[in-house]
């Protein structure tokens, strides 16, 4: 069976409404991430970094999963599949992709800062809020990979990168890395790499065959033609 690696980033989130980050009107272009994004940010200013995870997780409840997310969990039926996403939401999950490995974390996922105790989260999370695990308060944070902090799991990534027939990255910039590093990394393996998304990425040279258009145009007709399915 072909085993696909599929990095996914926000762009396969932006027709399901939540903003992507360095597009026009994106994100970071309304809000700094240096001043939101950063574990000092934090320790700065947890209202504030607090107020602006509350927001996003509020428009990721009331989001639905798109035609990308469905395409991508029906390849998952198709040939071996690590799905790996750069993205806190859970709309890969929610499409029915039974796998999906979150480098930067989940935004339903808070984190306590003390005990490291983790926990599912559908409200707002405040200074206030007190861990259940070692009833502390202040501690709890929201369960995503800041600046500087590293991402998980990068020794699974790596691994299975390295046993991939195909690399595919939809919706992503190339912009942050270590992600934006795994095309380099593919190619040194001999691996065929792919890029679909909207425009070219910071890395769109890397890649060997590159798909430009709206991901739930893209991601469903790649996917029937993976799956011999026809374009
Ligand atoms: C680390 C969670 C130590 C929080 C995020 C090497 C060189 C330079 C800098 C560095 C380097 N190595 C490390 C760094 C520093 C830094 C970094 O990369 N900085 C950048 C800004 C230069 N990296 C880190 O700090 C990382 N940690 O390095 O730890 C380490 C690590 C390994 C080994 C040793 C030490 C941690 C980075 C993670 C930060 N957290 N998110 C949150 O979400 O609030 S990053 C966040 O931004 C996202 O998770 C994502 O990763 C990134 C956004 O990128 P994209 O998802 O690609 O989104 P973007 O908006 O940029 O692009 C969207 C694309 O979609 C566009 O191309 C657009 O055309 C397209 N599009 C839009 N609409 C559509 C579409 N495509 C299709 N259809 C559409 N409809």
């Amino acid at each position: 069976m072909m085993r696909v690696f599929v990095l996914t980033g926000a762009g396969v989130s932006a027709e399901s409404g939540l903003g992507t980050f360095r597009d026009a009107g994106g994100i970071w272009a309304r809000f700094d991430p240096m001043k939101l994004a950063t574990p000092e940010a934090f320790a700065a200013d947890p209202e504030t970094v607090h107020e602006f995870y509350n927001l996003r997780r509020r428009n990721l409840i009331e989001a639905a999963p798109n035609a990308a997310h469905a395409a991508l969990a029906r390849l998952a039926g198709g040939v071996e599949l690590f799905l790996c996403t750069q993205n806190i939401d859970d709309l890969h999950e929610r499409a029915g992709s039974p796998q999906v490995h979150h480098m930067h974390g989940e935004l339903l996922v808070a984190r306590c800062g003390w005990c490291g105790r983790r926990e599912e989260c559908r409200g707002d999370l405040s200074v206030e809020t007190i861990c259940e695990g070692c009833w502390r308060v202040g501690g709890m944070r929201p369960d995503v990979v800041w600046f500087g902090e590293m991402p998980y799991g990068l020794d699974v990534i790596e691994a299975r990168l390295a046993e991939a027939d195909l690399f595919v990255a939809v919706g992503t910039s190339g912009a942050v890395y270590p992600a934006a590093g795994y095309v380099a990394m593919a190619r040194e393996l001999g691996i065929r790499t792919v890029e679909i998304n909207l425009a070219p990425s910071d890395n769109a040279g890397a890649f060997d065959e590159r798909r430009y258009g709206p991901a739930t145009t893209e991601a469903p007709r790649f996917v029937a033609e993976l799956l011999g399915q026809g374009g």
